[in-house]
């Protein structure tokens, strides 16, 4: 993965603001750079109950590196450095841009990535090898994302205190399938996922004080039979959906191709 590939180095998102450039070998806080870049917090952040105060706020007292009330702080990266200031770190270092940007938490925004798989198929139900490969095509339910229209897995934030097989389950259904009927098959279906990464998203909201995280897992539906089936419909964040065919020239949000391609080495896909 490329550090900072698309939090670095462009204008932040819904914004004007221009990231400080960041050279590569600058990224690491540890490189001495004679650095200074902009401030931004989103003002439509102030006030919303997803989001923390201010850090200037007096009230506001969090507990960083830890679980703090029913928020989490702590990263997978490890615990992160607190600056002078009082504002959390990057643990990937520098994005050019200080504050919080259109992110909701200081420090480590947590997110969860339900990865939902099938084989591709033909109209006998045979599934299609990639003709030079000559390996089984996976196919991945994509959303299109309506902020920066690019397509992704249909993942969203863990609500404070909420577990994050819950997250996976209830994200998938609000960004991608429509009423089903057999609510005991896909409540059987998401209970049997494979972890497949946690750690730090390349997303590009990150700031030097606030970045995105997640826990992804692979629900694979080898038959095609249970979710495999079900009648796909676009809602909340997502403007379309679809069963993507997966390989390696597809440009996808943040680092999802990166992560997808843990799957594809698991069930050797096509890739
Ligand atoms: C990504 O943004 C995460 O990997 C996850 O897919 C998603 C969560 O944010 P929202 O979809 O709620 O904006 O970086
Ligand atoms: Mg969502
Ligand atoms: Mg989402």
């Amino acid at each position: 993965m490329i550090l900072h590939a698309t939090c670095r180095n462009n204008v932040y998102p819904r914004s004007e603001v221009k990231r400080f450039p960041v050279p590569d070998k600058y990224v690491p806080w540890n490189v001495p750079f004679e650095y200074d870049p902009p401030t931004y917090t989103s003002a439509h952040i102030a006030g919303q109950v997803w989001a923390d105060p201010d850090i200037q706020n007096k009230e506001f007292q969090p507990k960083w590196n830890c679980l703090d009330g029913n928020v989490n702080r702590v990263s997978f990266n490890g615990e992160y450095a607190i600056d002078d200031c009082g504002y959390p770190l990057n643990p990937m270092g520098r994005t050019g841009l200080r504050g919080r940007g259109i992110l909701g938490r200081w420090g480590p925004n947590h997110a969860a990535d339900p990865i939902v798989t099938r084989w591709k198929r033909d109209a006998d139900g045979n599934v299609v090898k990639h003709l030079e490969t000559k390996k089984n095509i996976l196919q991945m339910v994509a959303i299109q994302r309506r902020d920066n229209k690019m397509w992704a897995i249909p993942g969203g934030m863990v609500d404070p205190g909420e577990k994050v097989s819950t997250t996976l389950r209830r994200e998938f259904m609000e960004e991608a399938l429509d009423s089903f009927e057999d609510q005991q098959m896909v409540e059987n279906f998401f209970a049997q996922g494979t972890e497949v990464y946690k750690g730090y998203v390349d997303d590009y909201r990150n700031t030097d004080n606030a970045w995105m995280e997640t826990v992804a897992y692979n629900f694979h539906d080898e038959t095609g039979t249970q979710v495999g089936k079900l009648k796909l419909s676009a809602g909340d964040d997502a403007a379309k959906v679809q069963w993507m065919d997966l390989d390696r020239n597809k440009e996808l949000h943040a680092n999802h191709s990166w992560i997808i391609e843990k799957i594809i080495k698991l069930l050797n896909a096509h890739w």
